[in-house]
């Protein structure tokens, strides 16, 4: 398989240093050979720029989000590179950064797709909206803008409109849902699997359940966006918001065999890498360990 390496060194949508570091420390423990083991051919597209705005800028573009400006530019960019890789036959592969990255994935992706399903693994649901969320933080509202939910000036990132319709958003691993989050996942009706359901169908069971879902909307690609958060604080500290009770790495190495099984990813990111706050860089070498377990499937 050809991959597109797409760096994304931005920490506007957390709010927090050390997210924009994530490209660096995952090229610095050799990402693109672990990636060419496996045969495939892979182009390292480097990082996307990301204009400089000092913090006492943050609320200069909206009153309740932060970053906006920044966040919109580096996103229109990176759905393009995103949509173009696709369009030249790759797999993009984008690596963050934090997570209103997906916004920008997300539109590349679904520009290219007609009838595009998006698998969010995450302790969290990013289904805020600039009303809905406490932090004003933009990594919280990727998914409900990527629906067509919130302002739009993110709803309308590349191109106007609805992105990904709510019966194709599958999330697992959720933990920690605002109050208004699980509001919206009510009314969409979104396919949520908590931490909870995982526990109580198994992780056999909210796969088959995907699974058929996928076939029975004739969704045509999945773009899986993994949150290094969707695994528990103890085997993450090196990012911005960890969460107890959360997934185990085999059970995440399952979830990804068994959505790889289905020949519909297409894209995919992985977000939330916070070198600042990791130990020993455990973080990292967990996240390279997954993304050694995925192009090996992949391949
Ligand atoms: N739901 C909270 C916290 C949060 C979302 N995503 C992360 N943290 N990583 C919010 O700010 O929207
Ligand atoms: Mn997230
Ligand atoms: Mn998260």
């Amino acid at each position: 398989m050809n991959i597109s390496l797409i760096g994304v060194p931005m920490n506007y949508g957390c709010d927090r240093e050390g997210a924009q570091y994530g490209p660096e420390k995952l090229r610095e423990k050799k990402i693109v050979d672990v990636i060419k083991k496996y045969n495939h051919s892979i182009y390292d597209f480097g990082n996307l720029y990301v204009p400089k705005v000092c913090d006492t800028e943050k609320y200069a573009f909206h009153n309740r989000m932060k970053y906006l400006k920044p966040i919109v530019e580096v996103n229109t960019n990176l759905a393009h590179q995103v949509y173009s890789a696709l369009a030249a036959g790759n797999f993009p592969f984008v690596i963050g950064g934090d997570h209103s990255l997906g916004l920008g994935s997300i539109a590349g992706a679904s520009k290219y797709y007609e009838n595009l399903a998006v698998v969010w693994i995450d302790a969290h649901g990013d289904i805020n909206t600039d009303e809905t969320s406490p932090s004003g933080n933009v990594h919280g509202m990727p998914l409900a803008a990527a629906m067509g939910v919130g302002c739009t000036s993110l709803t309308d990132v590349y191109y106007k409109g609805v992105k990904v319709r709510p019966e194709n958003v599958f999330i697992i691993g959720a933990r920690d849902l605002d109050e208004g989050e699980v509001q919206l996942a009510k009314d969409k009706k979104l396919n949520l699997y908590t931490m909870d359901k995982v526990k109580y169908m198994g992780v056999d069971g909210i796969l088959k359940d995907i699974v058929e879902k996928l076939k029975a909307n004739n969704v045509e690609a999945v773009h899986l966006s993994f949150d290094m958060d969707a695994l528990d604080s103890d085997l993450v500290p090196g990012t911005g918001t960890p969460v107890t009770d959360g997934m185990t790495i085999d059970e995440v190495k399952y979830v990804f065999k068994h959505l790889m099984d289905t020949k519909l990813v297409k894209s995919m990111d992985l977000v939330e890498l916070n070198t600042h706050l990791d130990k020993n860089d455990v973080t990292a070498e967990v996240a390279i360990d997954l993304v050694d377990w995925t192009f090996k499937l992949i391949a």
